[in-house]
């Protein structure tokens, strides 16, 4: 397993910390293993991977596929391929896992599970706010769907947990599977 290209899949709602923890283990295996790391970073993807891509269920389904293909690629080569889309539908995340399997590599799910009061109460951006006020239509877990992972393999929730620790989380699994 060390030697195989790996993909960690992040998803959860806007504000649960998926970017933060995503470039927090990018640092980690950068600094540790011996494989390429390559973080497929979201706002970057939307610009230019998924740049025209609206949040409907098609193009959200379109933007995760091809953020899947482009981990598995990367995986492919022996690298490891991060990405953090809130990824809310479970078929599309089903597909990037499969994308992975089937180039040879393994696939992490990390649930990031911070309630999406939480999220909403951190609000770094405005959008929950602009999701209440009605001036923003189909915001993931307001007025738009997240179907909870009955497939996480490692959950962590930001709410009592610091950026480290749920990096810490998600390393200590690597390990115990034996994919670092
Ligand atoms: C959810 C939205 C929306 C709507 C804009 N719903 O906190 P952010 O700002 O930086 O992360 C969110 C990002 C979500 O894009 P993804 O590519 O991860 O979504 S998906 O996997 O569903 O394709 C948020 C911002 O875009 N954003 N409008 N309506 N998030």
């Amino acid at each position: 397993r060390r030697h195989r290209g790996l993909v960690v899949f992040l998803t959860g709602f806007s504000g649960s910390g998926k970017s933060t923890i995503a470039q927090g283990l990018t640092d980690v295996l950068r600094e540790g293993g011996d494989r390429t790391v390559t973080l497929l970073d979201g706002d970057v993807v939307r610009r230019e991977l998924s740049a025209g891509l609206t949040f409907s269920k098609a193009d959200r389904d379109l933007n995760v596929r091809r953020i899947g293909w482009v981990a598995a690629e990367v995986a492919r080569h022996r690298g490891v391929g991060i990405c953090c889309p809130i990824a809310p539908y479970a078929a599309a995340r089903a597909t990037a896992r499969e994308m992975a399997h089937a180039a040879g590599a393994g696939f992490v799910l990390v649930h990031v599970a911070t309630p999406i009061e939480v999220c909403e109460q951190r609000d770094r951006k405005g959008l929950y706010a602009r999701a209440r006020a009605g001036l923003l239509t189909g915001m993931t877990g307001i007025d738009d769907p997240y179907e909870v992972p009955a497939d996480a393999d490692v959950v962590v929730d930001t709410t009592d947990l610091s950026i480290d620790e749920a990096v810490h989380a998600v390393m200590h699994h690597l390990t115990e599977i034996g994919w670092v």
